[in-house]
């Protein structure tokens, strides 16, 4: 599988992800002004121009994060309960991730107007209060395990802690948490490095 990345963009799921499960992967970066670190146009493998896009091993691209995520939790059995509530709940929080998160977040990355970032935030800040509750005490976003919605939630609050906006401390210590495990560590420090080789 081929993973077109960005440093530190929403693809750093899927790259935990891959690293979590296991599942042999490569990274391909897709520089600004959409070129592929080896001089390919990314339009003619994601149209749409987003990362991430995932190269299955028959060649097909998927895109979409939320469909990347499940992709890799279905290829290695793990990350998303098979049955149950739990499977549910973990595409529902992955859902309001990419839907309501996610999306507020495009005014920091585009340079809006003070009013429609103050605006972004201001929901921003209501969502991660949802999520807090939701987290309880328990060490994952969903059941006792990592699922996806957990690599996904870990992008939304390192890009909240960039962007200072204050989200609940329970939030706060389940993120100085996640960044413990050896998956989230990894992925974190290889996207660091080549942030550092090579800025945009
Ligand atoms: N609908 C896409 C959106 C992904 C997305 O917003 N990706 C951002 C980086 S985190 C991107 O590629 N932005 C480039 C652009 O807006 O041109 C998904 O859920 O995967």
């Amino acid at each position: 599988m081929i993973l077109y990345y960005a440093p530190g963009g929403c693809s750093l799921a899927d790259h935990i992800a891959l690293i979590e499960t296991g599942l042999p992967y490569k990274l391909v970066r897709v520089h600004r002004g959409k070129r592929t670190e080896d001089g390919r146009d990314f339009m003619t493998i994601n149209p749409k121009g987003f990362i991430p896009a995932l190269e299955m091993d028959d060649g097909n691209v998927l895109t979409e994060n939320l469909t990347i995520l499940v992709y890799i939790a279905h290829q290695a059995g793990a990350l998303l309960p098979k049955v149950g509530l739990d499977h549910w709940r973990a595409l529902e929080a992955t859902s309001f991730m990419t839907t309501e998160l996610h999306t507020n977040f495009r005014p920091f990355f585009h340079l809006d107007p003070p009013a429609e970032k103050e605006k972004a935030r201001k929901l921003l800040v209501k969502h991660f209060a949802t999520i807090a509750e939701q987290l309880g005490d328990r060490p994952f976003l969903v059941g006792d395990r990592m699922t996806i919605a957990d690599p996904y939630l870990v992008v939304m609050l390192m890009w909240a802690d960039k962007n200072a906006i204050e989200v609940p401390v329970r939030l706060s210590h389940y993120l100085a948490r996640m960044k413990t495990i050896p998956s989230v560590a990894k992925a974190i420090a290889d996207e660091a490095r080549e942030a550092e080789r090579a800025p945009n």
